[in-house]
């Protein structure tokens, strides 16, 4: 794919009133749309604070004002696109900046498509996909800590640890290409036992990035995190009082929750998307039925669950519908934190029985909450101080992927398979490159950018 050779406008700034507002262009017209809008000559990078005209009346000739502000003009190829970049640094109102843009527009740019300066800015090699995925997220960043690791994306982190892995994949690659090539010539190869090694050290890497990569996933999209139980066993009022709102109705009528009730909450940065089901029982009315189904459905889909017990009833047991929930959790158990609610109206010695099994907790009285989303950010392995960059489900994919290749380029490698071996390493190769964007197909680059907001 190779970037369109016109000239593309777009309102970067937010839509709605601001201070400033800014019109910018990218693309070979841009500085002559801007030398006729502001009537002056441009320099490069320097601050010119003009007039900004209309277009000129077709009959009279005459030229009107629509604005004054600053104009910016970046010659290529140092600029973000990598192209001619102008900026129209006006006053942020609606109507204004849509004048300017329809004036710019009429002197032969065209409107920007989403994100179609920074696919400009990758197909000109000025970054990588990822850092231009990164720029994507800061700017949707909900938290501090997601906006933190979007930067360090941005700033490369990630893409050098990406390339670098690429880098000594295609040195085992081509190693091991010109050994199946040269059977017979005296190259100096590797010895068995120094490919083994390689083959260990771009695994143990791999794995490295792919765990850092998880937690900057959760960071980036969030965690979703379904609260599951029988009815009665608190679940709405653990959903309340982790949201600190009375947004799920809570009473001690078995069978109050039918809907999911979601919200979304943060904790310590990262973004939480909870949701409340209905509780597991048999003979259910028809619409409690539906409310149960859906809470299995959350079983599956969520990345946490957390399977509520009314402390004062863990000896009881409602022997089917234990079974039932029991049966739905079971595949699913490495995500399961269980949670021991109504800690208040226990005694003391069942307590510290319970916190062998789970975490006891009780909302009258808070006690346990603490230790419970400490419980829930060491389910995904977060830890505070670490730099970690920001990553999306299309890189944690292309990463297992690779790693599966490469785990089977080994076995192919042991069995002396060498051509599969060679198919292997080559895709595994193909899937780093895709994370940022030395292989790239249109789609993909359209899946990414179409995303990104307008202007940007
Ligand atoms: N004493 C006490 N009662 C609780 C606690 N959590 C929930 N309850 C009560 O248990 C009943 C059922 O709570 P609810 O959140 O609706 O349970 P759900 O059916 O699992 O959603 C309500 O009467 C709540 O007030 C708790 O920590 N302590
Ligand atoms: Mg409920």
């Amino acid at each position: 794919m190779l970037p369109d050779n016109d000239t593309i406008a777009a309102i970067s700034t937010a839509p709605g009133m601001g201070a400033i507002g800014i019109v910018r262009l990218s693309g070979p017209l841009s500085l002559s749309i801007a030398e006729q809008v502001t009537q002056k000559k441009l320099s490069p990078r320097v601050a010119c604070y003009t007039e900004f005209y209309e277009t000129p009346d077709n009959i009279t000739g005459t030229l009107s004002v629509l604005d004054k502000g600053l104009c910016l003009y970046f010659p290529n190829p140092y600029s973000f696109t990598g192209e001619d970049i102008i900026e129209f640094q006006g006053h942020g109102g609606t109507i204004v900046l849509n004048q300017l843009l329809k004036t710019v527009l009429n002197l032969g740019a065209r409107l920007a498509t989403p994100g179609e300066f920074s696919l400009r800015a990758f197909l000109n090699n000025k970054i990588d996909l990822a850092q231009a995925e990164a720029i994507s997220d800061l700017i949707s960043a909900k938290t501090t800590q997601a906006a933190r690791s979007a930067v360090q994306s941005l700033q490369g982190v990630f893409s050098k640890e990406i390339l670098a892995l690429h880098e000594k994949l295609i040195h085992l690659r081509v190693y091991i290409e010109a050994s199946l090539d040269f059977p017979e010539e005296e190259i100096d190869f590797l010895s068995g036992k120094e490919i083994w090694e390689k083959f260990e050290h771009i695994e143990s890497t791999l794995d490295k990035i792919l765990d850092k990569s998880i937690r900057g996933k959760v960071i980036n999209q969030g965690l979703s995190l379904a609260i599951i139980g029988l009815p009665n066993a608190g679940k709405s009022s653990l959903l309340n009082c982790l949201a600190e709102e009375e947004l799920a109705i809570v009473t001690d009528i078995p069978g109050t929750t039918r809907d999911l009730v979601k919200t979304h909450i943060h904790l310590d940065g990262i973004p939480l998307h909870l949701v409340d089901t209905a509780g597991i029982r048999t003979g259910a009315d028809i619409i409690e039925q539906e409310g149960i189904a859906r809470a299995f459905a959350e079983i599956e889909k969520s990345d946490v669950i957390l399977w509520i017990t009314d402390s004062q009833k863990v000896n009881l047991s409602h022997e089917q519908d234990d079974q039932i929930l029991l049966d739905k959790l079971t595949p699913y158990l490495n995500k399961v934190i269980r949670v021991f609610s109504k800690t208040d109206l226990t005694y003391p010695q069942d307590i510290q029985l319970l916190e062998q099994k789970g975490v006891p907790v009780s909302v009258r009285t808070g006690e346990g909450l603490e230790g419970l989303k400490q419980k829930i950010k060491n389910k995904v392995g977060f830890t505070q101080e670490e730099d970690i960059f920001l990553a999306r489900t299309r890189h944690i994919e292309s990463l297992t992927q690779a790693k599966k290749e490469l785990v089977q380029a080994r076995a192919e490698w042991q069995a002396r398979r060498h051509e599969c071996l060679a198919e292997c390493l080559k895709r595994s190769h193909m899937l780093l490159g895709e994370i940022v964007g030395v292989f790239s197909t249109e789609d993909l680059l359209g899946n990414i950018f179409s995303s990104f907001c307008i202007g940007k």
